[in-house]
């Protein structure tokens, strides 16, 4: 059975778990605790060189990072598809994910280690409000990209996996969508609705 090594509230990890419940797949759970800092065990550093989660282990053939884990979800699984079938619509899914892969989500990980990792007497408040700023800047990008399309590249696809995995901490650290953002927000509901988005919670 197919083993991925995450955190459950890794948004990352959560970006395999749900492309591996779209794709139907049965997988084991195997924590990782960033909290103990388990990635930096050596037995570890084995299965994911850098140290980090997500790691998956389709038995045996090892493979890390979310978005290369997906592609190979997508080439090894190929139904359902989470790719279009035409090269004009799959580079369209892969600009938005390495939208959402380098300039949405690294500012997450700016509000996690503001609030997670430091005690409240030491955060930067100003850190994370320019984090928030960022973040609710994307979401011109995303509504332009939204017209006249009920998901990122046409159809579901890894594109808008990548953001789900991120809607859970939008609404704990309280990041607006403004209502001037219709597709946005009607997408949000949509991606929130399919059944993947709860079972892929922890
Ligand atoms: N590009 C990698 C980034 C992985 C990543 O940043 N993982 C974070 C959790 S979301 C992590 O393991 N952080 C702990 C660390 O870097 O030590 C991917 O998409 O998998």
């Amino acid at each position: 059975m197919i083993k991925l090594y995450h955190y459950p509230l890794s948004t990352n990890s959560r970006k395999v778990r749900i492309a591996l419940i779209e794709k139907g797949l049965e997988f084991e759970r195997i924590n990782i605790d960033l909290s103990k800092k388990e990635q930096k065990n050596p037995d570890y550093l084995k299965i994911h060189p850098f140290g980090q989660v997500p790691a998956l282990d389709d038995e045996g053939f090892i493979v890390y990072d979310s978005t290369i884990i997906n592609e190979y979800l997508e080439d090894e699984y190929p139904y359902p598809p989470l790719l279009p079938g035409d090269s004009e619509g799959r580079a369209r899914a892969r600009l938005m994910e390495d939208f959402r892969d380098n300039h949405f989500n690294p500012h997450f990980i700016e509000i996690i280690h503001e609030t997670r990792y430091k005690p409240e007497n030491q955060r930067d408040q100003k850190v994370i409000d320019q984090a928030v700023a960022q973040i609710v800047k994307c979401f011109d990008r995303i509504e332009k990209e939204l017209e006249g399309r009920e998901y990122l590249a046409g159809a579901f696809s890894l594109a808008d996996i990548a953001f789900m995995a991120n809607f859970e901490l939008m609404e704990r650290f309280n990041i607006p969508v403004d209502s001037k953002y219709k597709n946005a927000r009607a997408w949000i509901e949509r991606l929130k609705a399919r059944p993947s988005y709860a079972a892929s919670a922890t």
